[in-house]
């Protein structure tokens, strides 16, 4: 089937935080990839986003800062939309559920299934709060962990032990909004009685859509021979969009209801007389971009509304989900701030946004988890971008200048070297057609380095500096091939370095510039020139040379893993339990120890032995060594005139060679460094601590 029409959709990430690399990784960057090479084709593409801006942690967040969830919401919606743009996401569209038309849209969507009787009314027993009046959210009931006994676990999970737990397994199960204990109290909601589609469904999936991603196929057949059951599609609260009915006073639609619907509102939005086409015409096809946690709502809920809503909405042709991107093999967590946050990568790596859309493309989760680290980023920049794909342009726009005035020299003819350059280009083009068509971009980005590879192997081989000593009419014809193959690169990487594409295309002088590089538009370059003998037209002159990209060196990634190290630190500070109370002695026993204060007069480190410091301390009486293993967190000069606790009977030893007279107090950390202790007020060497 040939399609005239392609929407492609992107998960709408809740706007209660920032977005981070896991998410460009499973989403966006692919989603625009695709978006940007199906607009190089020729193709009708529209990209639909917008921000999650429902659901139950959204409320959490406000009343936590004390603000309203329409604050939080307006936060981190505009954090959110302005960093997609600075990376250059081409959306059509980016807009949010809170829009006036997204809840028209969801609440026709409830109606209209509602209408036919397709809902099915149920009556349960949920967790409510007689102090407060209202119902609980599982977020918002918390207790003690039965399976580990930590306290503050969730009515959706323990964060302690990660188990997922329903709000009764909790043991003292208690309100967040009172702490009063919770009770039971009956309440009625609308279910989609998932059930009734479920034939439908699987063979729709498992039989039509054999060629889905093997994670996305078997996901959903998982699902699907569990045997589907009835889903509830409200909620009591107050935050959403409110249940369009008589009496539902206190229900708003669940956030999974409306949210897939936001697709529909948000191309409304954008089209509103056109949208329809986009839905409902069978020469449109739809893909969604998503990542692994939201396929069984792709695939198998928002399927499920559309089919009970009827009226000739289409089902998604394709949903390429990817896994999971970890960090540093670390799992990403928003709460432990494990992660590389988009909105500071752009402020602490100005202008490198196609070092970041690369090295998440090189490396993307598409068939298993993938880990992210800084030490792969900067070899990937540095050995692929700089050294494979700047270098060779360079060398053709900087020879070029040199033998030619920077004007695109006339070929002459063609030898083997040259034409063997060209149709190995298009042989590569073929497999980077095919890798963008079935969605695999990890192996389209490693395709068109191929192509600079090409281009480098090429100059290698002609050496086109040597030649222009005797043959200037040869070095024309190897320029001419080696801006081609500028040309090439320029449309091939376009889909995944746009910011590159623009500078290589001003300096080849080829496409229309756009003013902005997230513009959903194609920049006047088409896939179609990969592989000519023509893209870069002779007698051209060129733009100055300017670098694609330059090397990130060692500082800027040690700045990076410095970071991650101080919240892995905060993180073990907020984890911190202090151990249990050891078991008594009697006072006697203690007013032996003899604990005094002393000053610093001199300290250094001990040759051979990377932990320890070697003090010279006054002690009031004389002047005494004491050797101390906290040479990592402290410099000895900044120890010098300090004042220090120690027990000054103990026997003495040796330690590397060197007698120690006692030994210095500190405290354990958290996360297991020292901290030296020392009195608050200065007092007399030699002072004795009771
Ligand atoms: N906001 C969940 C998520 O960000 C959800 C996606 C909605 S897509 C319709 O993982
Ligand atoms: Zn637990």
């Amino acid at each position: 089937m040939d399609f005239k029409r392609t929407l492609i959709t992107t998960a709408l990430p809740y706007a209660n935080g920032p977005v981070h690399i896991g998410h460009l990784a499973g989403v966006y960057v692919p989603a625009d990839i695709y978006a940007r090479y199906l607009r190089l084709q020729g193709r009708d593409v529209l990209m639909i986003g917008g921000s999650d801006e429902h659901g139950v942690p959204i409320t959490i967040k406000a009343r936590k800062e004390g603000v309203t969830p329409q604050d939080i919401v307006d936060r981190y919606h505009k954090i959110i939309k302005d960093s997609f743009h600075d990376l250059g996401i081409s959306f059509d569209i980016y807009s949010r559920t809170t829009s006036k038309i997204h809840h028209d849209t969801a609440s026709d969507f409830f109606t209209r299934i509602n209408d036919q009787g397709k809902f099915v009314k149920k009556t349960s027993l949920q967790p409510y709060d007689a102090e407060a009046g209202e119902f609980l959210a599982d977020r918002y009931v918390t207790g003690t962990c039965p399976r580990c006994g930590a306290e503050g676990a969730f009515g959706d999970q323990c964060e302690k032990c990660g188990s997922s737990l329903n709000a009764t397994d909790l043991i003292n199960p208690r309100s967040v909004l009172t702490s009063a204990p919770i009770t039971m109290k009956e309440t009625t909601h609308w279910y989609l009685p998932l059930d009734q589609y479920e034939e439908a469904l699987r063979h729709w999936i498992l039989d039509e859509h054999k060629e889905w991603r093997t994670n996305v196929y078997g996901q959903c057949k998982s699902w699907l021979d569990l045997g589907l059951q009835p889903r509830a599609v409200s909620r009591d609260l107050n935050w959403g969009v409110p249940v369009p009915l008589e009496g539902a006073q206190g229900k708003v639609l669940y956030v999974w209801f409306d949210a897939p619907i936001g697709y529909v509102s948000n191309t409304k939005e954008l089209l509103p007389d056109t949208w329809e086409q986009w839905w409902k015409s069978p020469d449109s096809r739809i893909i969604h971009f998503i990542g692994k946690d939201n396929i069984v709502f792709h695939c198998i809920v928002f399927p499920a509304m559309l089919m009970a809503y009827g009226d000739g909405f289409q089902l998604p042709d394709n949903v390429p989900s990817n896994e999971f991107l970890n960090l540093e093999g670390d799992k990403i967590s928003t709460s432990r701030n494990w992660a590389v946050w988009l909105h500071e990568y752009l402020q602490e790596f100005p202008g490198k946004q196609d070092v970041l859309r690369y090295v998440l493309t090189a490396n993307a989760p598409e068939a298993k988890d993938n880990d992210f680290t800084w030490g792969d980023f900067q070899t990937r920049n540095n050995s692929e971008l700089v050294a494979t794909l700047g270098n060779f342009v360079n060398r053709a726009i900087v020879l070029t200048h040199k033998y030619f005035d920077g004007v695109v020299p006339e070929p002459g003819e063609l030898f083997e070297i040259d034409k063997r350059a060209l149709a190995e280009i298009r042989d590569v083009k073929e497999q980077l057609t095919e890798a963008m068509e079935t969605f695999h971009f990890r192996e389209a980005a490693s395709k068109a380095m191929e192509i600079a590879r090409i281009g480098n192997r090429y100059l290698q081989e002609t050496e086109p500096w040597k030649v222009a000593k005797t043959d200037l009419k040869r070095t024309a014809t190897i320029l001419y091939i080696a801006l081609q193959i500028c040309g090439d690169l320029a449309v091939a990487f376009e889909p995944i370095l746009p910011f590159m594409s623009q500078k290589l295309c001003a300096m080849l002088k080829i496409g229309t510039p756009v003013a902005d590089v997230a513009e959903p538009k194609a920049p006047g370059l088409s896939w179609d020139m990969i592989g000519r003998d023509d893209i870069v037209k002779a007698g051209t002159k060129l733009g100055e040379p300017v670098l694609l990209f330059e090397k990130i060196e060692d500082d800027a990634i040690e700045a990076q893993k410095q970071k991650l190290a101080e919240s892995k630190r905060l993180n073990e500070i907020a984890n911190f339990k202090a151990e249990p109370q050891a078991p008594e002695v009697d006072f006697d026993t203690f007013s032996k120890c003899d604990l005094r204060v002393g000053t610093v007069l001199e300290c250094k480190k001990v040759p051979k032995a990377d932990k320890l410091l070697q003090f010279l301390i006054d002690d009031g009486l004389e002047k005494r060594t004491i050797v101390s293993g906290i040479a990592k967190y402290y410099q000895p000069e900044e120890l010098v005139g300090k004042q220090v606790c120690f027990i000054a009977n103990l026997p003495s030893r040796k330690l590397k060679g060197v007698t120690s007279q006692g030994m210095i107090l500190s405290a354990v950390n958290a996360d297991g460094s020292l901290s030296l202790i020392t009195p608050i007020k200065e007092t007399t060497p030699g002072a004795k601590i009771s």
